[in-house]
């Protein structure tokens, strides 16, 4: 055992003041239908939860993440056995990985591959053990070296083919371990000035790349939904990736949009000057809602701080969108956050999943209120009434012309003034139902 002192974290509801009790997230809980454990599908991020111990441009780790491990090999073994461990405990069902997370990088391709192949089997068993499965696997393009101008968009066709190389075995993995997702976040994808760069053939190139794992994953049975996670900015000045709408335009461009959807960040949505339901709202209105990485950035900083969400608002916001998206399918909710530097302990660690994990619940349980009592529904159908009858009705159903529209105004004289469109109004009913959610329960 890694963590004796913590053992398996109850629900003890709103009442409790136990700091390792979960008060909101009560995985049976029926809500529309389904349990709270199937509507969240919460995972836990390997990277940042058993690899990066807060080191930071200033500083070194503040956490030791070894697991007691001394070589390489034990303390990724180990790692695998506390990272179960602590799932167990806070019953996570699922977890995602890059391939650098779970295995000692090697000198040669070879060597990190054989590595892979002592822990997958490590993993497995593991996964028998507890039941907990794998969301979604990725590989990692982005620290080594060899992809400092990106993988590949690189300039040098060996950083191509190495992550080609490593996408392939990760892909194996992924369909090894029973993953329904395969994510390509485009690490250093991206530019930092044109006067080096060949914009148009790079994305060719990263279009190619994605296109060949498609081919390779679907060849070895892959039947899970590919992801792409948009990011606007950081590491590259302009990352290809920006948001959800450009991820669009380039897999509609290649042809890669019927096997890819979005996996939205929260904190890449307000880094790319949207919120985090804007994000989400536009892949489900255009058929693209995947996957989830859950954190919160803060609006005063510029940069990606992978924060644990306790933002109610915006889990509120973000439930709503996945519930009006008719809930996950491959994808899940992923907390793709990481503990504050100074949080350094694994009691921390544990209270950071513990605060997600409840405010996501909470949000749930608002949302589905929300979509219940159609309190936001009917206004938005009020709203756009006109269009059922008359000249609207005709523009709805596509039935018009320039010139017919230029006749019945010219009639009219003038057009009908608009209805309000009652922001502040709609805003505090968000509020009312917030408050409202908490006093029930
Ligand atoms: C980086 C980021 C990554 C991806 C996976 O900002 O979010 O952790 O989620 O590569
Ligand atoms: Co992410």
């Amino acid at each position: 055992m890694f963590f004796e002192k913590i053992s398996a974290i109850p629900f003890e509801g709103p009442g409790s003041n136990n700091p390792l009790a979960f008060q909101y997230y009560d995985p049976k809980k029926i809500v529309l239908g389904k349990s709270m454990k199937d509507h969240l599908k919460f995972a836990a991020s390997y990277w940042h939860t058993f690899c990066a111990g807060g080191s930071d441009m200033f500083g070194v780790e503040t956490l030791d993440k070894s697991f007691g491990g001394k070589e390489p090999i034990e303390i990724y073994i180990n790692k695998v056995r506390a990272a179960f461990e602590f799932m167990e405990k806070l019953g996570i069902p699922y977890f995602c990985f890059h391939d650098a997370d779970i295995a000692p990088q090697g000198e040669t391709l070879a060597e990190t591959q054989a590595a892979l192949d002592k822990i997958v089997p490590v993993i497995e068993s593991e996964m028998r053990r507890t039941g907990i499965r794998c969301l979604w696997g990725t590989a990692n393009l982005f620290s080594h070296p060899r992809y400092m101008c990106g993988a590949g968009t690189s300039p040098n066709p060996d950083a191509f083919a190495y992550a080609a190389a490593q996408i392939k075995k990760a892909l194996e993995i992924t369909v090894r371990l029973g993953g329904s997702g395969y994510v390509f976040w485009g690490g250093r994808e991206g530019y930092d000035t044109l006067l080096n760069t060949d914009m148009g053939f790079e994305l060719d190139n990263m279009a190619y790349l994605m296109r060949l794992a498609v081919d390779y994953g679907r060849g070895i049975g892959f039947e899970g939904d590919f992801y792409i996670e948009p990011k606007p900015k950081e590491p590259t000045k302009h990352q290809y990736d920006f948001d959800v709408s450009t991820v669009l335009a380039f897999l509609r461009k290649y042809g890669l949009d019927q096997d890819f959807k979005m996996n939205v960040e929260a904190n890449h949505a307000t880094l790319a000057g949207h919120t985090f339901q804007h994000e989400l709202a536009t892949a489900r209105v255009n058929g693209a809602f995947g996957s989830i990485d859950a954190n919160q950035g803060d609006m005063l900083l510029g940069w990606d701080t992978d924060q644990f969400p306790t933002n109610l608002y915006d889990t509120t916001m973000c439930m709503y969108e996945v519930l009006k998206a008719g809930g996950f399918k491959t994808g899940g909710l992923n907390f793709d956050a990481k503990a504050r530097r100074a949080s350094n302990t694994f009691e921390d660690l544990f209270a950071c999943y513990i605060a997600g994990m409840d405010a996501f619940a909470f949000g749930l349980l608002v949302a589905a209120k929300l979509i219940e009592d159609r309190a936001l529904d009917s206004f938005i159908e009020n709203r756009y009434s006109g269009y059922q009858s008359g000249i609207g009705q005709k523009i709805a159903g596509r039935e018009t012309s320039l010139a017919e529209l230029s006749g019945y105004i010219l009639e009219k004289g003038a057009a009908q003034p608009t209805q309000s469109g009652a922001q502040e109004k709609l805003e505090s009913v968000i509020n009312h139902y917030i408050v409202k959610v908490a006093a029930s329960l």
